[in-house]
């Protein structure tokens, strides 16, 4: 139930609404945004970070949970396989049954490749199907990837490995125009044309969409895909070790079934690591937009056989988390929201900051407004401030809210919330794992045949991520990977498969003093019944 202050706060945001979506908020200085980020955004807190004791990025920051599990002890002994008897034995072995993993599978498949996909939940479990807001790409006239990269770059804070973000933009018209070739259902106007609308830090509306769906949309799609190619996936199946031979190149993976604990071996000529992203970590104790699996097991099993990370010091905070009713505590409240006019009120129906600020200042700015603005509005289990939904109405006419975020409508109907006559509360959701393992331009990690596409790469994006060049990301570098990763494995000879790696990794971990218990990949959140 709606406590007093929060009705009262309601009326003060009815009261100033026709006034406030008539206002134009000023943009931030790059000064007052680098004060705030420094003040409040959760990465800044220097006691959630420590320095890694081992492995190749000994030295570097990164959450103290993801260093837990990055300095972890494996699940298995190299002894419990038998390495010989590999149960299954292809060209192309992709772990991760997400958005990026099914491209990489489809692009590998059709370059001729014998491809398996294997997945610790099922297909298509994956954070891909959670995104709501849309894909970015510059293909109206008014637009180019030369300013699709700029904005990106800025967003980034120039942090983005160059190569890695022009090879984004400049797939991206046609990355759109392979989604729209496979079925998925862009919203377009009665001529035909895709309907794209302006994200956080965009200078042009290039925002395609499906609904406030896009990433089920998109994800349906692709695993219809997959499956009707014919392509082998095998689901229930977590990748807990890297398999390399005795050359040192990725062969393949030691797959766990999630149910029977069983181990079984599958060789590849090369490896495509698609894991995804890791809010179900909860850094810092953050509620989360992702998936069940989201758990960051891709940058273990990349780190135990030597690959490179890049920025994992860096997480996204997606401003607009639920934060009012419990029920869905942190579940998304797409940026589409405010893309489509609603604006981020405070306690007192005051517009405090320009709606569409990168993800990781506005984020920030909600945190001030709570803090030290005194703008936030208590729950009896928390604190947000409003996102007028109404003033959506107030700008494009009645019915907006229904055709175009009707997933929206029917999360917060569901809690007697009609958003189109009463403001949600917000608050920000962990969502995004801006940093990864690091790629080259053919998606191929530092260790030679592993490859990775999607949230589990580093460097596309810089230390944060625009809306919308998430699901481009996936469809891109997915591709790319499954194209390179098919190509490679033309010209590889497998050599003696080894897990020698899992012993020399617990040798460095005694030699570091490190004396936790803590096994990983973790798999599954620490709520979940434990996976022994
Ligand atoms: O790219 C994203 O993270 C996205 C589209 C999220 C959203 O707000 O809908």
């Amino acid at each position: 139930m709606l406590t007093q202050e929060m009705l009262d706060s309601i009326k003060k945001v009815e009261a100033k609404r026709k006034a406030n979506a008539a206002l134009e908020p000023e943009r931030m200085s790059a000064d007052a945004k680098d004060e705030v980020l420094k003040k409040y955004h959760p990465d800044y807190i220097e006691s959630q970070f420590t320095d890694l004791v081992m492995g190749v990025n000994k030295g570097e920051k990164v959450p103290l949970e993801l260093a837990e599990l990055l300095e972890g002890k494996s699940r298995i002994k190299a002894s419990d396989v038998d390495l010989s008897n590999p149960k299954y034995d292809v060209d192309v072995l992709v772990i991760g049954g997400g958005g990026s993993g099914s491209a990489a599978a489809i692009e590998a498949h059709r370059a001729g490749a014998n491809v398996l996909v294997s997945t610790k939940l099922r297909i298509g479990d994956a954070n891909t199907m959670m995104a709501e807001g849309g894909i970015q790409a510059a293909d109206k006239p008014n637009d180019s990837p030369e300013i699709h990269f700029l904005d990106a770059f800025g967003g980034g804070h120039f942090a983005a490995k160059k190569p890695l973000l022009k090879k984004l933009v400049t797939e991206a018209p046609e990355a759109i125009q392979w989604l729209n070739g496979l079925g998925v259902e862009f919203d377009k106007a009665e001529d035909g044309s895709m309907l794209t609308t302006h994200g956080g830090g965009t200078s042009r509306k290039r925002m395609h969409a499906a609904k406030d769906y896009s990433g089920a949309e998109i994800m349906r799609t692709l695993r219809d895909e997959v499956q009707c190619e014919g392509i082998e996936v095998v689901d229930f199946s977590a990748a807990v070790e890297i398999i390399l031979d005795d050359e040192g190149k990725a062969a393949g993976a030691v797959l766990m079934n999630m149910e029977t604990k069983e181990l079984c071996v599958a060789r590849a000529k090369t490896v495509i690591i698609a894991t995804g992203g890791a809010g179900r970590i909860h850094y810092q104790g953050f509620p989360t937009t992702n998936h069940y699996g989201a758990t960051a097991d891709g940058l273990v099993l990349a780190y135990r056989v030597g690959a490179k990370l890049l920025y994992p010091e860096t997480l996204q905070y997606h401003p607009t988390g639920t934060a009012y009713p419990q029920q869905i505590y942190g579940a998304l409240v797409t940026e589409k929201v405010r893309s489509l006019g609603a604006k981020l009120v405070n306690k007192d129906g005051e517009v405090f900051m320009h709606p569409l600020e990168t993800r990781d200042v506005a984020a920030a700015s909600i945190i001030k407004e709570c803090r030290d603005g005194k703008g936030g509005i208590k729950t009896p289990f928390g604190e947000g401030v409003w996102l007028d939904t109404p003033m959506i109405e107030l700008k494009n006419g009645e019915g907006t809210i229904e055709s175009r975020i009707p997933a929206m409508l029917r999360m917060f109907s569901k809690y007697d919330i009609d958003i189109r006559k009463t403001p949600i509360l917000v608050y920000p959701t962990l969502h995004y794992q801006n940093g990864g393992i690091d790629i080259d331009t053919n998606c191929m990690s530092g260790v030679e045949n592993l490859f990775v596409a999607g949230e589990a790469v580093g460097g596309i994006h810089g230390t944060n991520r625009l809306m919308g060049n998430s699901l481009l990301d996936v469809v891109v570098f997915g591709r790319d990977a499954g194209k390179s990763a098919a190509a490679k494995a033309k010209d590889v000879k497998v050599g003696k498969l080894t897990l020698a790696h899992i012993d020399s990794f617990e040798k460095e971990r005694e030699e570091a003093g490190v004396t936790t218990d803590t096994l990983s990949p973790k798999l599954l959140p620490h709520y979940a019944r434990e996976v022994s």
